[in-house]
């Protein structure tokens, strides 16, 4: 079996920094190269390699490919959804020529695996509000979520043609305390913690009552490890699975926070980001993750609190 050479990009990232600790433990330092167009970061340095690097140079991609012999590449770098509605030709962009740049990389040199993340954004308004399916009538209305669907069937694609061994979750909203988020419509459910510790007091930018899938960091480090490691025969949907942890609304959020700090307080002020929110399902139907690789979540909300409050610094 060849030993695995890692290059994680969009290393520097809320998801990044996690993923690429997690894996240097599970493969060891060295094999893990970070790479973000960002020049090293606090929380990773003297963990291993990092190498600034940007996904849209294809060529410079290539060179570090082959210079660090790398055989599978995670790909993290991407805008997302709040910010690409900001700049929409700058998410479409990097999301998709980023990916094609990986696939046709990994094609020439026969990486062994990829990881790319899709979104609970490829949904739509008329998708399913509760309990959306895995497969279901998919009609994005962000330029995010069209970036993550038009990504999918290049996955799928590469997949077929070429036998790309490239792998995929729609993760929900990612909730964490180590990096900070990086422009979602998710980030009010990270804000808030960090608000309550600091100020006891937080202005919600999305209604008290709105519903999102979200998931804590621990648990989204987990699938994906899990997805990469399952059989290649297991892996039935070359698209990207649907995975679910929790779904919940800033109300909901705002009530477990105050049975730590019982002074917080929410306000809501509404802004553009409510009608992305409105635009996705409230919660997810992720049987075919479960079946076919075994996904389980471990925490609830209450749990997350918990854990979020007590590592957030004080
Ligand atoms: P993030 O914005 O926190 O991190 C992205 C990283 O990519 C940043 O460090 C940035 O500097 C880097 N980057 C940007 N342009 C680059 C370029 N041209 N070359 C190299 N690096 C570049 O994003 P994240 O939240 O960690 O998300 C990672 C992936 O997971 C994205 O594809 C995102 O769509 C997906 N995802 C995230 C969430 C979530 O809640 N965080 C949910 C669903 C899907
Ligand atoms: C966002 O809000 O854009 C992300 C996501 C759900 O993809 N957190």
């Amino acid at each position: 079996m060849r030993k695995e050479k890692i290059l994680v990009i969009g290393a520097s990232g809320q998801i990044g920094v996690e993923l690429t600790l997690a894996l240097r433990k599970l493969y060891g330092e060295n094999q893990v190269v970070a790479a973000d167009l960002r020049e090293q970061n606090p929380l990773l340095q003297g963990t291993g390699p990092y190498v600034s690097l940007d996904v849209m140079n294809k060529e410079m991609l290539h060179v570090q490919i082959i210079r660090q012999n790398i055989t599978q590449v995670y790909l993290l770098a991407a805008i997302l959804s709040a910010t690409g509605e900001k700049n929409p030709s700058l998410a479409w962009n990097l999301n998709m020529q980023g990916l094609l740049n990986v696939l046709d990389i990994a094609r020439e040199e026969k990486l062994s695996k990829v990881f790319w993340p899709s979104s609970i954004a490829v949904f739509g308004p008329s998708s399913p509000r509760i309990n959306c399916p895995q497969q279901t009538v998919i009609e994005p209305t962000t330029v995010y979520g069209i970036s993550k669907y038009a990504g999918e069937f290049w996955c799928n694609y590469y997949w077929n043609r070429f036998g790309v061994d490239v792998r995929s979750i729609r993760y929900p909203g990612l909730i964490s305390y180590k990096s900070e988020p990086g422009g979602g419509t998710t980030d009010y459910a990270v804000e808030i913690y960090r608000e309550a510790l600091s100020k006891k007091k937080y202005t919600c930018f999305l209604k008290e009552d709105t519903y999102l899938p979200m998931m804590y960091m621990p648990d989204a480090i987990r699938a994906t490890l899990e997805l990469m490691e399952a059989s290649a025969s297991s892996i039935k949907f070359r698209t990207s699975y649907n995975v679910s942890a929790m779904s919940f609304s800033p109300r909901e959020v705002c009530a477990s926070i105050q049975q730590h700090i019982p002074a917080f307080e929410m306000k809501v002020v509404p802004d553009y980001r409510q009608q992305i929110a409105d635009s996705w399902p409230q919660s997810i139907d992720d049987q075919a993750a479960r079946s076919d690789w075994g996904w389980k979540e471990e925490y609830n909300l209450d749990m997350m609190t918990t854990d979020m409050l007590k590592n957030l610094p004080h």
